[in-house]
């Protein structure tokens, strides 16, 4: 059971860096823009016998995930400092990675701090409304590993990892509801078809306590309310209809859901992308799902990097590391990596 969950980790961090490098040569494109049928060839390229040429490189979301997991297992827990000072570090010694104009305001405050509170520069964003972008979500990763025996502590270092760089409670709950998704795929036997409206009515049931609670102990104006359950009861349409063989278009799940850089609008389409891929999916021929995860995540354009990356966590947690083809692989910047911090944290958890 305990080799199942290695397994499981190395499948989750791998894939998050597999999803960033593919879908970055696509971040921001029009899905229109994006043919299928060259999305399909560059798959099937990269999956087939090796050839030499430069990796596909990996881009913010990726490095501030392994700063994430370099903390946790540097600490043994959690440190927002230490976490902070990692991303500070992180970003100077290598700032050419594709990340936001509106972040790299946080790290220079962070880098010139005279105090202790590692939270207090996040909290100016935006004229005092905090980021809802999806930074806190696409580096989540680590922490449903790294806590994944006790939901509630894994709650709490979300939130607080969350918190160094986004304070909007819609940038808070979409990294909630992504480390939600890995952890109960972490629990689920891939041998077993996977019973998406389960998967979909735990993930509302959660969330839902958890935008009550933030919006009632929030002293701010919350603009919260139930939007994530929200999202998740139009994600479930989706899927009833996908189901129900009726066709899904591209633009309808971008009016729908969204892809972009905001969380409420990339998070529940992340998971969208990880549910409709259990079935086949109409110009994407695999039977692997990993692949069908992050193929179909980057065919719907927007945040194509970021979404591929969080689907592909998903994924990658349900599936496990034998799953992902390793061609591919040796494509990408930052695998070898990946499997490193997913054996440190395996290590660290069933050591204690
Ligand atoms: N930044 C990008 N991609 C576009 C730029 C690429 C780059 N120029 C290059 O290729 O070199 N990708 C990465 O950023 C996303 C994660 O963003 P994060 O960390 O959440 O950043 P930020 O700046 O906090 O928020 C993102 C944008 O969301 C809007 N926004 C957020 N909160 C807002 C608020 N309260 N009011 C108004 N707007 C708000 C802003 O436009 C922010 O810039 C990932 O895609 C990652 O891959
Ligand atoms: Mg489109
Ligand atoms: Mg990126
Ligand atoms: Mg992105």
């Amino acid at each position: 059971e305990t080799a199942i969950l290695a397994n499981k980790f190395r499948g989750c961090l791998v894939s998050a860096v597999l999803g960033d490098c593919l879908g970055a040569p696509y971040e921001g494109e029009e899905s229109e823009e994006i043919s299928k049928v060259v999305l399909q060839k560059y798959f099937d390229k990269l999956e087939g016998p090796y050839f030499k040429s430069p990796q596909k490189m990996y881009t913010d979301d990726t490095s501030m995930t392994k700063t994430v997991a370099e903390s946790l297992i540097h600490i043994g827990g959690f440190d927002a400092k230490d976490m902070a000072d990692r991303f500070v570090k992180e970003f100077y010694k290598d700032p050419r990675r594709g990340y936001g104009q509106n972040v790299i305001d946080v790290f220079a405050k962070l880098r010139k701090r005279t105090t202790d509170d590692v939270f207090l520069p996040a909290q100016e964003q935006f004229g005092g409304s905090g980021s809802y972008g999806n930074g806190g979500a696409m580096r989540i990763a680590p922490v449903p590993l790294f806590c994944h025996k006790s939901y509630d502590n894994m709650l709490h270092v979300a939130k607080q990892s969350t918190l160094i760089t986004h304070s909007n409670v819609l940038g808070i709950n979409g990294a909630l509801l992504q480390c939600i998704a890995i952890h109960q795929s972490l629990a689920l036997n891939p041998d077993e078809p996977l019973d998406v409206k389960k998967f979909s009515s735990d993930l509302k049931r959660k969330m839902s306590v958890i935008e009550e609670t933030e919006t009632s102990d929030d002293d701010s104006d919350s603009e919260a309310g139930n939007a994530y359950v929200e999202q998740l009861e139009a994600m479930d349409k989706l899927l009833e209809k996908d189901l129900g063989g009726i066709p899904i278009s591209d633009e309808e799940v971008e009016r729908t859901l969204g892809t972009s850089v905001a969380a409420l609008h990339s998070v529940p389409t992340a998971i969208f992308c990880f549910l409709r891929a259990q079935n086949p999916i109409p110009d994407i021929k695999t039977d692997n799902i990993v692949r069908r995860t992050l193929q179909y995540a980057i065919s719907l354009g927007g945040d194509t990097d970021t979404i591929a990356s969080m689907a592909g966590a998903i994924a990658g947690a349900f599936c496990g590391y034998e799953a992902i083809n390793e061609n591919v692989q040796k494509h990408c910047e930052g695998v070898e990596e990946a499997i490193s911090a997913a054996d440190k944290i395996h290590s660290i958890i069933e050591g204690s």
